[in-house]
C-alpha cells in the first residue's frame, strides 16, 4: 500500500484565473509522504505550463495567467444564470495520458479549492474512476473542510479530511491509509519540485488571522493566529531561490503585517541581508493598519511589486460591524506612506467589495469616488459567501437564504444575483467604469 496519486483537480466555474493559484496544502502532504517513504505521483490538471498547452496560455510579467478553458454545460441550480460556464485546466485528451503514465496507486489524494468549484471535483473523480475504478479518493482542502458533509453528495468520493493543521490532517490520513505516517520536528516545505514551473511560489508564514470579519472564514480553518520563526522563514525562501530558481513570491498569509517589528520586519531584514533577490507580491489583501512609514520603506527596498491592501467599503459603519479591520483615516495614512517611500498610485493596488449584505450602488461608487481621489489603482471584489461565518447566520436569519441553498451560489460572480440592488449587467456597467478611472492612474 505504497503508491500514492496526488490531484488537484480542475475547476468549473464562469471564471478563473491564475493569481499565483498553487496547491500549497497538498504539497506539503506530498512532502510529508515522501518522508515517510511513500512511492508519489502528481497530476495537476490545473498545469498551465503543460508542455502541450504552454504556448496557447499567456503569462504576465509575475508569472500569473489565463487557464486553458473549455465551455460546458451549467450545474442545474445555475442554468439560468446569463453567463457562459467553463472547465478550467488541462484538455482532456492530454489528462488521460498524463493518467495513463501514472502506475496504479493504492490511494488517491485530491485538493479543494473553493466551495463553488465542487463541480470540479466530481468531473475529475469521474474521469480518475474510468481508469481506476477500485482505487479510494481521499478529499481535503478548502471546501472539504467547509462544508464536508456535502461532500457526500458528491459521486466518487471516497473518504473526506477536514482541517488545515497538517498534525491533525495528518493522523485523519494515516486512519485512512491504515499506516501511522510520522510527523517530523521541523516545519514541512511544500514539495514544489513536482511542479513543471517554479519561477513563481507561494509561502505561508502564518496560520489564521486575530481579526474575525463577519465575511471571512479564516477562523473556521484556524482558530488561533500563529506566526512562524522569521530566520526559518528567511531559510526558506533562500531554499526556494537556491533550489527552483524562483523569480516571484506571493504570500498566502490572511494577516502577514501583524506583530510587524517581530515578523514581517525580521524576515524582509533577513532576505536583504543575504542579498536574495525576488520579488514578493500580497494577492491576499493586506492590513492597512501596520502599513506605517518604516514598514512602507522597508516593503520597498525588499521589493514587493504587487502591494494590495483591503478597503472594501468607505462606509464607516459597515467597516465596524463587518469586523473593524480598517478605517478610512488608517487607509489614507497608509497609500500616504506607500507614496511618501516611491510607490506609485498604480502599483497600490486596493480592494473593494461589491454585493455585500445589504449594500447598495451607491456606496460602491462612493467607494470608487475615494479610491479614485486618492490616485489608486482600484480592483473590485465581488462579495463571496463563505459558509458558517456571521454573515451566511445573518443572512439565513433575515431568510435572504435558505438552508439548502446550493454551495454553488457562493460563488462571488453571481453572489449578488440573489440582492436586489446588484445586477450582473450593473457589476459590468461598474466594472467598465472603474477600468476606465485606472486608466489614468500612473
Ligand atoms: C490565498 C487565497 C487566495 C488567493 C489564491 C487563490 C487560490 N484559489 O488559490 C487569491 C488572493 C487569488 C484568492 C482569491 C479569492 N479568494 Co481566497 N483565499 C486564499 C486563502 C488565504 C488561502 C487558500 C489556500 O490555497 N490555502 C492553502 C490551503 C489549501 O492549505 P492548507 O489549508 O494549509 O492545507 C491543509 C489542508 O487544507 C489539507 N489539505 C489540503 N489539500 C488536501 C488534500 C488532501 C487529500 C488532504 C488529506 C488534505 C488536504 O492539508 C493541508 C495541511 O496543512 C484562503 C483562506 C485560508 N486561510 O485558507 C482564502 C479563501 C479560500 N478565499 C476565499 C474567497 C472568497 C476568494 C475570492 C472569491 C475573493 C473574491 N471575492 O474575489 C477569490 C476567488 C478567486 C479564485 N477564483 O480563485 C474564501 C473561500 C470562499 C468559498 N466560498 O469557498 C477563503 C476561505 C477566504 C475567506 N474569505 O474566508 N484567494
Ligand atoms: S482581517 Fe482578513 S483574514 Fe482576518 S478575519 Fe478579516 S477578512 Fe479574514
Amino acid at each position: 500500500m505504497n503508491n500514492i496519486l496526488l490531484i488537484n483537480p480542475w475547476i468549473c466555474d464562469f471564471a478563473a484565473y491564475d493569481l499565483w493559484m498553487r496547491p500549497f496544502g497538498l504539497l506539503r502532504i506530498a512532502s510529508l509522504l515522501k518522508a515517510n517513504r511513500y512511492n508519489i505521483s502528481y497530476i495537476d490538471f490545473l498545469n498551465r505550463y503543460h508542455p502541450k498547452i504552454k504556448k496557447l496560455v499567456k503569462n504576465d510579467d509575475f508569472g500569473c495567467g489565463k487557464f486553458y478553458k473549455r465551455h460546458i454545460q451549467k450545474p442545474e441550480p445555475i442554468k439560468d444564470v446569463e453567463r457562459p460556464y467553463s472547465i478550467y485546466g488541462l484538455p482532456e485528451e492530454i489528462a488521460l495520458k498524463e493518467v495513463k503514465n501514472v502506475p496504479k496507486p493504492d490511494f488517491i489524494l485530491m485538493t479543494s479549492g473553493m466551495t463553488y468549484w465542487y463541480p470540479g471535483l466530481e468531473y475529475t473523480a469521474r474521469f480518475l474512476k474510468k481508469r481506476f475504478p477500485d482505487v479510494p479518493i481521499v478529499l481535503g482542502g478548502i471546501y472539504a473542510t467547509l462544508l464536508p458533509e456535502h461532500v457526500k453528495s458528491l459521486e466518487g468520493i471516497d473518504y473526506v479530511v477536514t482541517g488545515s493543521d497538517l498534525p491533525s490532517v495528518c493522523l485523519q490520513l494515516s486512519l485512512i491509509l491504515g499506516k501511522d505516517i510520522k510527523f517530523p520536528e521541523c516545519y514541512i516545505y511544500p514539495d514544489y519540485s513536482l511542479l513543471s514551473d517554479t519561477s513563481s511560489l507561494v509561502i505561508e508564514t502564518s496560520k489564521g488571522c486575530p481579526f474575525n470579519c463577519s465575511y471571512c472564514g479564516s477562523k473556521l480553518f484556524n482558530k488561533r493566529f500563529i506566526q512562524r520563526n522569521p530566520e526559518e522563514i528567511v531559510d526558506e525562501i533562500e531554499f526556494y531561490r537556491e533550489n527552483y530558481k524562483v523569480k516571484d513570491i506571493a504570500f498566502y498569509d490572511d494577516a502577514l503585517l501583524v506583530n510587524a517589528d517581530k515578523h514581517i520586519i525580521p524576515i524582509l531584514d533577513g532576505v536583504l541581508k543575504k542579498g536574495i533577490s525576488v520579488n514578493f507580491h500580497t494577492p491576499n489583501g493586506l492590513h492597512v493598519r501596520f502599513i506605517d512609514k518604516k514598514l512602507a520603506k522597508k516593503l520597498k527596498e525588499a521589493n514587493f511589486k504587487t502591494v494590495t491592501l483591503s478597503f472594501e467599503t468607505v462606509n464607516p459603519l459597515r467597516q465596524r460591524n463587518t469586523g473593524g479591520k480598517v478605517t478610512t483615516e488608517e487607509f489614507k495614512t497608509a497609500v500616504e506612506n506607500l507614496k511618501s517611500v516611491g510607490y506609485s498610485g498604480k502599483e497600490i493596488g486596493v480592494y473593494l467589495m461589491v454585493g455585500m449584505p445589504h449594500q447598495d450602488e451607491k456606496e460602491v461608487r462612493d467607494g470608487i469616488e475615494f479610491l479614485h481621489n486618492l490616485k489608486v489603482h482600484i480592483t473590485l471584489v465581488t462579495y463571496s459567501l463563505v459558509p458558517n461565518t456571521i454573515d451566511e447566520k445573518m443572512l439565513k436569519k433575515e431568510g435572504i437564504i435558505n438552508s439548502d441553498l446550493d454551495p454553488l451560489w457562493h460563488n462571488d460572480t453571481i453572489f449578488s444575483l440573489i440582492q436586489d440592488d446588484f445586477s450582473l449587467k450593473r457589476i459590468k456597467a461598474l466594472r467598465d467604469y472603474v477600468s476606465s478611472l485606472n486608466r489614468k492612474i500612473v
